[in-house]
């Protein structure tokens, strides 16, 4: 019997500052009714979906972005799209800033969360890895202060009983660390939900440049192929606010193989029928982890 349920990967092209957030809501249900159209279940939206992506922008006073952030999800901004995806019956896993108050300190996390096709919120999860730098770098034509302005995730991987399966959340840079994926395929994870902002430039390390859309597509088929699961990448791309983004949404199979991809870099979704069951043959054939792996380390650790 097969587990199949269709996922659309959301990308979308630049935010502008200029643009409100309920125009910006309005493009992401736009993406939703197409999705249903298309007969998907479950849309991945990027990270930070609702906003430019303000990391990239210096301010003298980091509170001066909790206008990007959200307070409460769903929210009043956010509510249109939890109801217009509540009534398709369509799920989907959606990237944000978000701001709470936890024991009287405000903090501020990259985060997403998973809604089920009933509106039911499934659970949270924060970014662990933020890359970039704390100060300012003005002779760099653009910014990377997601380590000021958001803090570490403190709710590990979860893994999350959906969809008929089992599912976990990354964001961004997280999909670059092979730990990330193990820490979720040891838990069985069979699909995973990754919204990503990356630049074409990386002003500290400019040799990498060239390969910015392979090491992307790298990460997420090893990720894919080592813990056999799904792996949905969903992209923010194009250039806004003047840094160029590599798009590359992309949806890869437990074998590693890229199922679909995008074409643009605006505003589209890659749409795939992925079949849960399809882990099975890595989980349990290519790497049966329970026979070998133990044992190994165990001796490993002894000599
Ligand atoms: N938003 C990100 O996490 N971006 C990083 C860039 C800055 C290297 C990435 O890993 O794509």
């Amino acid at each position: 019997m097969t587990r199949t349920i269709g996922i659309a990967a959301a990308q979308i092209g630049p935010v502008p500052r200029s643009q409100t957030r309920a125009e910006t809501l309005d493009r992401l249900i736009a993406l939703l009714r197409q999705a249903k159209r298309g007969d998907c279940e479950l849309v991945v939206f990027t990270e930070c979906a609702l906003t430019p992506f303000f990391p990239h922008w210096w301010s003298e006073d980091p509170a001066a972005n909790d206008i990007y952030c959200e307070r409460s999800m769903p929210g009043p901004q956010t509510q249109p799209l939890f109801d217009e995806a509540a009534r398709l019956g369509i799920g989907f896993c959606l990237g944000y800033a978000e701001l709470v108050d936890e024991g009287g300190s405000i903090r501020r996390y990259n985060s997403a969360v998973l809604v089920e096709r009933d509106g039911r919120v499934v659970g949270h999860y924060r970014k662990t890895h933020l890359p970039g730098h704390f100060d300012h770098r003005p002779g760099n034509p653009f910014q990377n202060l997601e380590k000021l302005y958001f803090e570490p995730g403190n709710l590990g991987f979860p893994v999350f009983e959906a969809f008929g399966g089992k599912v976990g959340m990354l964001i961004c840079n997280d999909r670059r660390w092979p730990e990330c994926y193990r820490c979720l395929g040891l838990q069985g994870c069979e699909l995973v939900l990754i919204g990503f902002n990356t630049p074409r430039h990386y002003p500290e390390f400019p040799d990498t440049d060239r390969l910015a859309d392979f090491h992307h597509q790298l990460s997420l088929q090893a990720g894919a192929y080592q813990n056999g699961m799904w792996v949905v990448g969903a992209a923010k791309a194009g250039v806004e606010e003047g840094v160029e983004q590599i798009g590359g949404s992309m949806i890869v199979a437990p074998s590693g193989e890229v199922a679909a991809r995008s074409t643009t870099l605006g505003d589209e979704l890659v749409i795939h029928r992925c079949d849960l069951n399809a882990c099975r043959t890595y989980k349990e054939g290519v790497f049966p982890s329970r026979n070998r792996r133990v044992d190994q380390f165990e001796r490993l650790l002894e000599s």
